[in-house]
């Protein structure tokens, strides 16, 4: 039985993958999370006590890393300060855990020789015009715009590097936009549908024409447990289903699905910075692993995905009220 230690998955994207894992694997799981403004446990419910534990702790704590190292055979790193708006008012977490974070996890996984897979963002690549036909491929160059991304992209480079220097047995993936259930209240999609729960009206920012590649966690999820099963060593593999949206578009179907005008959203104050449009070219996965997504009709998973909000409104509502006020700060 493979024991599989997971960092931020008590947070969106990692805690659909501890669910995908248990679900679908005899893997034992572990999450290391330091339980920040976005981490929960309530994510974490109902999982089969028998294959799961979870540790309450920072990833830059070197000797809770490596211990943890020591106890398990992969490390999947999803841990990050993982919000563009966040990091253009507060960067500091963001080098932080980011930077100093996967500093730390690969100091272990280079004492250790443990498997190593490190989850990154499309953000790393900068952004494409609307009308360039180019999308993002592995070699495309790095050019992030912002606090975060760059710090993301930092992170990637120090895997590069130890993974050269050192040997360590790494892999990473960049992935695009994710949606799905159990989406911090901050994040575009979830953000909508629970202004519109509340009766407040969508936001757009500036023209609400920036594009962005969506895809469902669960495909994201799927990906990485190929990669780290089938992927080559000191490889990136990017992860996309063909998800390209405008922002407005993706708001006219979360109020179609709720019932409302599709004109029914404001526009407001443009995000500084603002990268305008984000596309994956995924072929190298598709073609080297022999992944391909399962979850590529983006208005029935809105469906779902409203649905889950709509039911689950003891989830994100302790989180709703100071996530707007940080916006409100920023006339967003
Ligand atoms: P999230 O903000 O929902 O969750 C992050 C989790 O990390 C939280 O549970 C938090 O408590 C934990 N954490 C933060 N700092 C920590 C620390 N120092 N030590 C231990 N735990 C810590 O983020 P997400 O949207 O689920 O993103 C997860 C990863 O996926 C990130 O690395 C992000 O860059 C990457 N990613 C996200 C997207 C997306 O669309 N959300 C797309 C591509 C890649
Ligand atoms: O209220 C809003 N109105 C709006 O128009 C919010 C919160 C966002 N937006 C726009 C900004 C972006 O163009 O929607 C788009 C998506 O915004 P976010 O959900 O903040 O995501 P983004 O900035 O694209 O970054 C996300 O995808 C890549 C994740 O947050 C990152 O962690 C991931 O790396």
């Amino acid at each position: 039985m493979e024991r599989l230690l997971v960092t931020g998955g008590a947070g969106f994207i990692g805690s659909n993958f501890v669910h995908y894992v248990l679900a679908n694997t005899d893997s034992s799981v572990t999450v290391l999370d330091k339980l920040t403004y976005a981490g929960t446990l309530d994510s974490l419910q109902g999982l089969p006590a028998d294959r799961f534990t979870f540790v309450h702790g920072d990833i830059c704590d070197a000797e809770l890393v490596s211990r943890l190292f020591r106890e398990h055979d992969s490390v999947v790193h999803y841990a990050a300060e993982s919000h563009n708006d966040n990091s253009l008012t507060s960067p500091e977490p963001f080098v932080q855990t980011n930077l100093v974070g996967t500093y730390t996890l690969l100091e272990a996984a280079r004492a250790t020789g443990v498997r190593y897979h490190h989850i990154s963002t499309d953000e790393v690549y900068g952004d494409l015009e609307l009308d360039d036909p180019a999308r993002f491929t592995e070699s495309t160059p790095y050019n992030p715009s912002s606090p975060y991304s760059s710090t993301k992209a930092g992170s990637d480079l120090l895997v590069r590097a130890w993974v050269r220097s050192f040997g360590v047995a790494a892999t990473i993936s960049n992935c695009s936009n994710n949606y799905g259930p159990r989406q911090h209240v901050e994040k575009f999609i979830p953000r909508q549908i629970t202004n519109l729960i509340d009766g407040v009206r969508p936001r757009l920012y500036g023209d609400g024409l920036n594009v962005r590649d969506w895809i469902h966690a669960d495909d994201h999820s799927s990906a990485v447990l190929r990669i780290l099963h089938a992927g080559k060593i000191g490889e990136t593999y990017l992860i996309g289903a063909d998800g390209e949206q405008s922002n407005r578009s993706v708001v006219e179907a979360i109020l179609e699905a709720m019932g409302h005008p599709k004109d029914a959203y404001d526009l407001v104050r443009d995000r500084p910075g603002h990268d305008r449009r984000y596309a994956i070219d995924w072929s190298k996965l598709r073609d080297e692993l022999g992944w391909v997504p399962s979850h590529q009709d983006f208005e029935s998973g809105i469906e779902a995905t409203v649905a889950w909000y709509r039911d689950n409104e003891q989830w994100w509502r302790p989180q709703k009220a100071s996530a707007e006020a940080k916006y409100a700060k920023m006339g967003q």
